[in-house]
């Protein structure tokens, strides 16, 4: 029997089969748990309804995460199917692609500041807020998503760095907020990988290629690697873990040389 069997578990964030979200379903489903799934917009409904068969799951539900009434109705509509609810992933960002490019201090806009703090952050707290009731007092799990950014300056991330920094706060407080009703909170920061979200950002190949040749396990690391991470942290294996940030990145966070070469004898 897998580690999560009889975990109900609910994924906001798959837009393809290449969707970290779906690397942290497709673990999830593996270990037992039963799923359900919401999806940004009528354009990827079909889709995700396919890729959520292929899990066991007909629970697909729209939610846009700009909007207080679809996160509500979210709640409501699970609320007819589940009686409580034990995960919930948060897989989702969002900042205009203008903001993503350049000199930081020059493209960077308060509509555009707002935005991407309002989709990346702010939603986990929404979405917090909404789920509660059905997560309390079972062991319940919150996840999101990171990225090196937050705490490192990186050439193009810009405000999405500001984002996340605010997205990783946010599972702290969320995690000593959540903690007396049973609730863990915490974060998993990915190595870049190539999904939707990454597609034409400049230069991604170069970062890609940096990662593999300077991360500690030579390597980029994959979806189902990430999964594995999620599955694990959402489980009861990882019940005295809560408010923390896990590197799944094959160690290039903690490399404070790159490009150093060591001489080394098979
Ligand atoms: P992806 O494009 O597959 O997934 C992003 C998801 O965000 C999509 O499903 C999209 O529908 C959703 N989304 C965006 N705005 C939304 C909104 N307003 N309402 C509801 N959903 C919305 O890309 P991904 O790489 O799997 O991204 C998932 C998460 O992983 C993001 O938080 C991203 O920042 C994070 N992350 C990605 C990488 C990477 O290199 N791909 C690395 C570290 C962290
Ligand atoms: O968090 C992310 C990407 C999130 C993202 C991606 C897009 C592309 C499409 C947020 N908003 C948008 N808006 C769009 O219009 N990653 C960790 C992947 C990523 O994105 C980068 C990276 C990496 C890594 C952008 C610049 C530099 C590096």
């Amino acid at each position: 029997m897998g580690f999560l069997a009889g975990k109900r578990a609910l994924v906001i964030g798959v837009a393809s089969n290449r969707s970290i979200a779906w690397g942290i379903a497709a673990a999830m489903h593996r270990e037992g748990a039963q799923l359900a799934f919401t999806f940004q917009n009528e354009k990827l409904k079909t889709r995700v309804e396919k890729l959520a068969g292929d899990c066991g799951s007909n629970l697909c539900l729209p939610c846009d995460l700009e909007h207080d009434a679809d996160i509500a109705q979210l709640f409501d509509k699970l609320a007819t199917t589940w009686d409580g609810l034990d995960i919930l992933v948060h897989s989702a960002a969002f900042a205009p692609r203008e903001e993503l490019s350049g000199d930081f201090v020059e493209v960077t806009t308060r509509e555009g500041s707002r935005i991407a703090h309002d989709v990346s952050s702010y939603s986990l707290t929404a979405l917090g807020r909404a789920a509660r009731r059905m997560m309390r007092g079972r062991n319940g799990a919150i996840l999101s998503l990171s990225y090196m950014g937050s705490v490192r300056a990186m050439p193009n991330y810009n405000v999405m760095g500001l984002a996340k920094a605010s997205l990783e706060a946010n599972i702290r407080y969320m995690a000593y907020t959540l903690g007396p009703d049973g609730i863990r909170v915490n974060g998993i920061s990915a190595g870049p990988i190539r999904t939707l979200a990454a597609a034409g950002i400049a230069d991604f190949r170069k970062m890609l290629d940096h990662v593999e040749q300077n991360a500690p396990l030579r390597k980029n690391v994959t979806i189902e690697e990430v999964g594995n991470a999620a599955a694990f942290l959402c489980s009861d294996l990882a019940s005295g873990i809560t408010g923390e940030i896990t590197y799944v990145d094959a160690g290039f966070s903690i490399v404070g040389m790159s490009g150093y070469s060591q001489h080394h004898d098979p």
